[in-house]
């Protein structure tokens, strides 16, 4: 093939080829992997402009405004947390935060704000084009809360992407700021429990790549799925956030299941289970502002460790909330760049900003760095549209039915898929009859999904609360609330509701103890072989992606096989494919570039084939492609 380079090389056409060409063009040895990955990339960009993402149908490519960039900054990156932590180690770091004076900054745009905002799509390019220059601005920043929860499945699923490849990407680009990421315990980021091995390999695995601060909860608050996490974090000599996921109201006297002294006596036992910082996972965003207060006050009269903060701003009182969360010292809190901030997400981090001016405790940001960075996220947000749902008003009404932000807009198109679009007012009255039904759980992934499942089952069949427990015998539940009683999460606070285990599980018996204690340890090596041998990827950190998503992981790598690594195209183009006459950069590597220009669609032919003609880096190529519609 080399000789064939050589001869379609425009220099060589244009006769400037001279005896140094080959030591000059040691790319041209490349070029095969070149063109076969530019077929690949040209055949995905062929497919989605005929058929659509995901072949759900053509769509029309919009014209987005041009990215508003940071501007560039020269020169090494500024110390920050990173290098404080890892010069310290986690116990000497967790004390250094706690002396700090002024609150710290996480901020979550690349995992919670779009989990929550946009269903967890937006891709590694975005994040990654602006993740130096945030970096380089905003060294006091605490942690980029950037990996875990569901971006993992999700950028396998939807986005065709390796979110190891993401992280370790995200390490380089931002070697000063703590990484952080969300484990679901024993479910690390998953929706069941896994095998110990698993979670642990899992642990080990992320630190090496890159994660600095683990966020570790548990859908039920049990400590029993959470301790092998936490020994794991700790083995690796990393920061265990350990969470209490807020449930309830400690202002209501009613709500006397999740009281003070339950948050309270939940963090000394964190404390002695390892965790070097206490979270306060306020998924829903249910903490108000007074509550903020008397809760951080007793954790920071309790245990002898950083508190730091996560909520969400559904009801509009998230900036009140840390105010006084603040007052009370706590240490550490999460935000998000205006763009990507409020409703279903994270308070903005510029209205924090401003909101503590003139408080000792205002953090040493640069706001304007902050307003840029927002301006960049505003331009990247239409690109999500199809996946925008967000309402554009505060919604109070989550005090009432404690929907997790991740959940609310997600369950509302689940039910739209269903036909239950018109009931959505029921069904958020029902998710709280639900929640109350199974003995005031808490609800966060996976127990708000099993919360969710029940409350559509029970719209959709048109059951009440008394129908459940008259007929449930012969009532076929949905498969995770089986699963649910029968222990597979794991063990609520205060156990089951026994009338209502009973009717779920027809006979059944319920594990008693914690699910990852009788899961048999997966044999890796097995794996291993079976991944090469189906051509896919198999390093360490694919066979645990392999354990935790075996159908995501193996369409993913089909998806590789036919399209290569899609990554690399711009979102516009990947979402929507080209228009005619449109041309694309794509970076396949640092500093190599290719130029796409769209030429031609042909008429379908007879069995439905278009031929697409592209310039691929001055040479024309044609791509056939199945029109699906
Ligand atoms: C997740 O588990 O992904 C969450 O964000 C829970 O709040
Ligand atoms: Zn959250």
């Amino acid at each position: 093939g080399f000789l064939i380079n050589v001869l379609k090389s425009p220099e060589f056409i244009a006769g400037t080829y001279n005896v140094n060409f080959i030591d000059d063009h040691p790319e041209l040895f490349n070029l095969p992997v070149v063109q076969d990955r530019g077929t690949k990339l040209l055949k995905y960009i062929g497919n989605t402009t005929i058929n659509g993402y995901a072949d759900a149908g053509h769509q029309d490519k919009p014209e987005f405004e041009a990215l508003e960039l940071p501007t560039p900054v020269a020169g090494p990156y500024p110390d920050g947390t990173k290098q404080k932590f890892d010069a310290m180690g986690p116990e000497k770091f967790s004390q250094w935060i706690k002396d700090q004076k002024k609150v710290f900054f996480t901020d979550t745009t690349m995992r919670d704000a779009h989990q929550s905002l946009f269903a967890t799509r937006v891709r590694s390019i975005d994040m990654l084009r602006v993740l130096e220059a945030a970096s380089k601005k905003l060294p006091n920043l605490f942690s980029y809360e950037c990996w875990g929860g569901a971006t993992f499945d999700v950028a396998y699923r939807f986005l065709y992407e390796d979110p190891w490849v993401r992280l370790h990407q995200m390490r380089k680009k931002a070697p000063n700021i703590l990484l952080q990421m969300l484990v679901r315990g024993a479910n690390a980021v998953g929706y069941t429990s896994y095998p110990d091995n698993v979670v642990k390999n899992f642990i080990d695995l992320s630190a090496k790549n890159g994660i600095d601060v683990f966020r570790v909860f548990d859908s039920l608050n049990s400590l029993d799925n959470m301790y092998g996490t936490i020994q794991a974090v700790r083995e690796n000599n990393k920061l265990a956030e350990v969470a209490l996921c807020y449930t309830g109201d400690i202002l209501d006297p009613a709500r006397d299941k999740y009281d003070l002294k339950y948050y309270v006596n939940m963090a000394k036992e964190l404390q002695n289970a390892g965790a070097n910082i206490i979270a306060i996972k306020d998924m829903a965003g249910l903490l108000k502002p007074e509550a903020a207060y008397r809760l951080v006050s007793a954790l920071k009269d309790a245990v002898d460790l950083p508190i730091h903060l996560h909520t969400h701003d559904g009801s509009g009182n998230a900036i009140c909330t840390y105010d006084r969360a603040i007052d009370a010292g706590v240490d550490i809190v999460d935000v998000a760049y205006s763009a990507f901030a409020g409703g279903t997400s994270q308070p903005s981090m510029s209205t924090l900003y401003y909101a503590l001016s003139g408080k000792d405790r205002q953090p040493d940001l640069d706001v304007d760095a902050m307003e840029e960075m927002s301006r960049y996220w505003a331009t990247v947000r239409p690109y999500y549209k199809g996946v925008d749902k967000a309402d554009a008003y505060p919604n109070t009404e989550v005090y009432q039915h404690e929907m997790p932000g991740g959940q609310f807009s997600n369950l509302r198109q689940q039910a739209k898929a269903v036909g239950l679009g018109d009931r959505w007012n029921e069904i958020k009255k029902m998710y709280h009859t639900v929640s109350m039904m199974f003995g005031d759980i808490i609800k966060v992934t996976p127990s708000s999904k099993v919360v969710g499942d029940m409350t559509l089952f029970m719209v959709q069949n048109n059951l009440t609360e008394q129908d459940v427990y008259d007929k449930g015998d012969v009532l076929d539940f949905p498969q995770s609330v089986v699963e649910f009683f029968e222990g597979r999460i794991g063990i609520p606070y205060q156990g089951f509701p026994e009338k209502l285990q009973k009717i779920v599980l027809k006979g059944k018996k319920p594990l008693t103890e914690r699910p990852g204690k009788s899961l048999a340890p997966v044999d890796f090596e097995a794996i291993r072989k079976k991944l090469t041998d189906a051509g896919y990827k198999h390093e360490d950190e694919d066979i645990n992606a392999y354990c935790q998503y075996p159908k995501v992981f193996k369409d993913f790598n089909e998806m590789v096989k036919k399209y290569g690594d899609v990554s690399v195209l711009d979102t516009p183009t990947f979402f929507f494919g080209m228009k005619k006459n449109e041309e694309v950069h794509v970076e396949i590597e640092e500093g190599k570039d290719l130029i796409i220009t769209l030429i031609n669609i042909s008429d379908p032919d007879d069995s439905g084939v278009r031929t697409i003609t592209f310039m691929f880096n001055g040479a024309e190529r044609e791509i056939q492609v199945q029109d699906k519609s």
